[in-house]
C-alpha cells in the first residue's frame, strides 16, 4: 500500500507536518486544496467547523507509534479525542485505510481534494470520529472512556499491545481518572500490554486543565500512586519520543507534552477550535491562513505522497 515511509527521525517530521497540513485544509478549504495558487477567499468553506488543537498532538502520537509499531499486528491504537478527527482522518487515509472502504480516497491530487472538501460537510464526512471512520467501534462524544476501552479491548490478549491517547482534560474526568485503577485489575500474563500516553497540551476548550497546572514532579507522584511508571516526552522531540517508545519500562505512563494549537496562528495559539475567525471575508486572515498553510510546504506534498513506499 502506498503511504508515506516513516523509518527515519526525519520522515517521522515530515509525516506530522503533512498529516498537519491535511487537518488544516480540510478544516478550512474547499477549492485550491495543495495551494497551486495564490489563496482566496472563495477557496475557503463557508462554514467553519471542526477542532485544530489537539490535532498536532494526535500527528505527533500517530507517526511515532506508527514508526515503532508498523509491523506489528497486535498493535492498537486508541484516540480519546474524537473531536481531532481531522487528525485522525489524515492518517488513516494517508495509510490507505480509508480507501478500503471509500473508493475516492485515493493517493491522488482528487482524494486529498476529496478527503478535504467533504469534512464536515452535508453529505460528506462527519466533524469528529464515527462509525464511518475505519477502525472505530465507538463514537464516543463523550470524554473518558479511552483508557478503560483499552484495558477491556487487551482483557484475555495477551499478544496484544495497546496504546491509548488521553486528552489532559479527558483525565479530568471520573470515568478516567478511576480507568487508571484498571492496572491493578488487569495486568498479568494474560492480558495485553496498555501504553497510556497523556497529551498534556495544558487546556481543554477555553480553559487551563488541573493536570497542565501540576508541577511535574506532583504530576509524576500520581501516576506513580496507581502504580505505573511515568515517563516525560516533549512532543515535538521526535528522537526522544522514539527513544523512549524503546525503552523497556514497567507499566509505562507516557507523559506526552505539546502546545494546544501549535503551528497556527500566534494571536490564537492554544485555540480549541478553529483558530482564524473570518478568513473568508477579511483580507488579513486570509493572508494569515496562506502563511499557515505554507509553511508545511504543500508544493511538495504531492509527490510525497503518492511516492512508493520503499519497504513495501
Ligand atoms: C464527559 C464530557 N464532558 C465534556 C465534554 C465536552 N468537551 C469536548 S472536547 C473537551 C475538551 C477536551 O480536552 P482534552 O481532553 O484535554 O483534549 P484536547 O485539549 O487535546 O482537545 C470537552 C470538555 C465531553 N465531550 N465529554
Amino acid at each position: 500500500m502506498n503511504t508515506v515511509g516513516i523509518l527515519s527521525i526525519e520522515e517521522i517530521k515530515r509525516r506530522i507536518q503533512i498529516c498537519d497540513y491535511l487537518c488544516v485544509a480540510q478544516l478550512f478549504l474547499q477549492d485550491n486544496i495543495l495551494l497551486e495558487r495564490p489563496l482566496e477567499f472563495d477557496d475557503i468553506k463557508p462554514r467553519l467547523l471542526g477542532h485544530w488543537g489537539t490535532c498536532h498532538g494526535i500527528n505527533v502520537a500517530y507517526a511515532n507509534l506508527k514508526a515503532k509499531y508498523k509491523d506489528d499486528p497486535n498493535f492498537s491504537f486508541i484516540l480519546g479525542p474524537g473531536h481531532g478527527f481531522p487528525a485522525l482522518q489524515a492518517n488513516l487515509f494517508l495509510d490507505g485505510e480509508l480507501l478500503k472502504i471509500d473508493e475516492n480516497a485515493t493517493l491522488t491530487k482528487e482524494g486529498i481534494d476529496y478527503i478535504c472538501r467533504n469534512f464536515s460537510w452535508p453529505d460528506g464526512f462527519p466533524s469528529h470520529a464515527s462509525p464511518f471512520t475505519p477502525g472505530v467501534i465507538t463514537e464516543g462524544g463523550e470524554l473518558g472512556y479511552a483508557l478503560g476501552n483499552a484495558y477491556g479491548f487487551a482483557l484475555g490478549h495477551p499478544k496484544k499491545t495497546i496504546a491509548v491517547l488521553i486528552g489532559d482534560g479527558e483525565l479530568e474526568t471520573a470515568t478516567a481518572i478511576d480507568s487508571l485503577n484498571l492496572r491493578n485489575l488487569l495486568s498479568g500474563s494474560k492480558n495485553g500490554k496498555i501504553l497510556p500516553i497523556l497529551h498534556l497540551n495544558g487546556y481543554k476548550i477555553s480553559g487551563p486543565t488541573i493536570y497542565g497546572r501540576k508541577s511535574e514532579r506532583e504530576l509524576n507522584e500520581m501516576i506513580r500512586g496507581f502504580g505505573f511508571t511515568p515517563r516525560s516526552i516533549e512532543g515535538d522531540h521526535t528522537e526522544d519520543f522514539q527513544k523512549a517508545l524503546k525503552e523497556d519500562i514497567e507499566s509505562p505512563f507516557y507523559i506526552m507534552r505539546t502546545e494546544k494549537g501549535y503551528g497556527g496562528p500566534n494571536r490564537y495559539h492554544k485555540a480549541h477550535q478553529i483558530p482564524l475567525k473570518n478568513p473568508k471575508t477579511d483580507e488579513k486572515e486570509l493572508k494569515e491562513l496562506e502563511e499557515w498553510l505554507k509553511s508545511y510546504r504543500p508544493e511538495e506534498i504531492l509527490t510525497e505522497i503518492t511516492k512508493e513506499r520503499k519497504d513495501d
